[in-house]
């Protein structure tokens, strides 16, 4: 995986501490530069100068400690765990590209081999393009789970209704369900997902049902906005972070979870499906700051 960029950048700029204003505002532009995001950036940097003045902490560990301590506390984490006892539903969400059918892939592996899912589902809830069912069921097949589908152009709220039921009848552990990936107007949007929403919750009121939004690493702030028109459609259960091997910067989380108040759950480490990686909120940071 790609070196973050961020820590040496504060190698290279905290080399003899941080004494002038001058450096608090370099400090401030390479939080920027990880895809921080500026406001998160200038809240983070006030509060370090603060500190540090009261600390009088200005050397290069110091600084580093401070805003390791800063973001830790920023930055939101879920353990995302299947429930034992009911069946598990899992709405998988993003705009286009951004990983959702590979992470459905991946989450699969990762709930079988952790012990936590023997018998899977997956929805092929993505009905608007045209492959889009045939790219869920190569993975399917590949991983050894079951799917369940119809045509392109069908809907989708359909496809998840019936993957429930079936999971249901079958008793599966997990229905994991793709979702089209085309961002159209909110309104549309907020309808489209709501109308799943209201069949999962009618269909199987006991199940434990979560939605995951994934995030695709390299496209910097707009993870940001993308987070928070769905936020503003559906409740978010967690965030996947995609693609988080393919940049050198990967701080968008930070803002996801102060702003918005979404935790993290996954990350997203390759093409592989077993690139994923359970998300923890101090091992984040010190892999942002390049540290130990
Ligand atoms: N390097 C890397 N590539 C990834 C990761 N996750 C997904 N990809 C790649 O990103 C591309 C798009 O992935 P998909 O899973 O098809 O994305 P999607 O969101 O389902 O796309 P649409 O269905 O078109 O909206 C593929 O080439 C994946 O291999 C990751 O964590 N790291
Ligand atoms: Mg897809």
């Amino acid at each position: 995986m790609k070196k973050k960029g961020l820590g040496a950048r504060l190698r290279a700029l905290l080399g003899g501490g941080l004494e002038s204003e001058e450096s608090f505002e370099d400090l401030e532009d390479s939080l920027v530069e990880a895809d921080i995001g500026a406001r998160t950036a200038m809240e983070i940097v006030d509060r370090l100068r603060e500190v540090s003045r009261r600390e009088r902490a200005s050397g290069r560990d110091g600084i580093v400690e401070l805003l390791r301590a800063e973001l830790e506390s920023l930055v939101l984490e879920v353990d995302f765990r299947l429930d034992p006892d009911r069946l598990n539903v899992v709405l998988v969400l993003g705009v286009n590209g951004v990983g959702k059918t590979t992470t459905i892939a991946k989450l699969a592996t990762h709930f079988r081999e952790t012990g936590q899912a023997d018998s899977i589902c997956l929805a092929a809830g993505d009905t608007f393009r045209a492959a889009a069912v045939e790219q869920l069921s190569i993975h399917a097949e590949r991983v050894g789970v079951r799917i369940v589908k119809q045509g392109t152009g069908a809907d989708s709220a359909a496809v998840v209704y019936d993957a429930v039921e079936s999971a249901r009848t079958r008793g599966d552990r997990l229905v994991l369900a793709d979702t089209a990936g085309r961002m159209h107007t909110r309104k549309h949007l907020v309808e489209e997902l709501s109308k799943i929403d209201r069949i999962v919750s009618s269909r199987a009121p006991d199940a434990s049902y979560r939605r995951l939004l994934v995030i695709d690493a390299t496209t910097g702030q707009n993870g940001l906005q993308q987070a928070e028109v769905f936020a503003g459609a559906v409740p978010l259960d967690g965030i996947v972070l995609a693609k988080y091997d393919s940049t050198a910067k990967g701080g968008i989380i930070v803002p996801i979870s102060h702003r918005l108040g979404i935790p993290t759950a996954f990350l997203g480490t390759g093409e592989k499906y077993s690139d994923l990686r359970p998300f923890r909120r101090d091992a984040y940071v010190r892999e942002l700051l390049d540290l130990s």
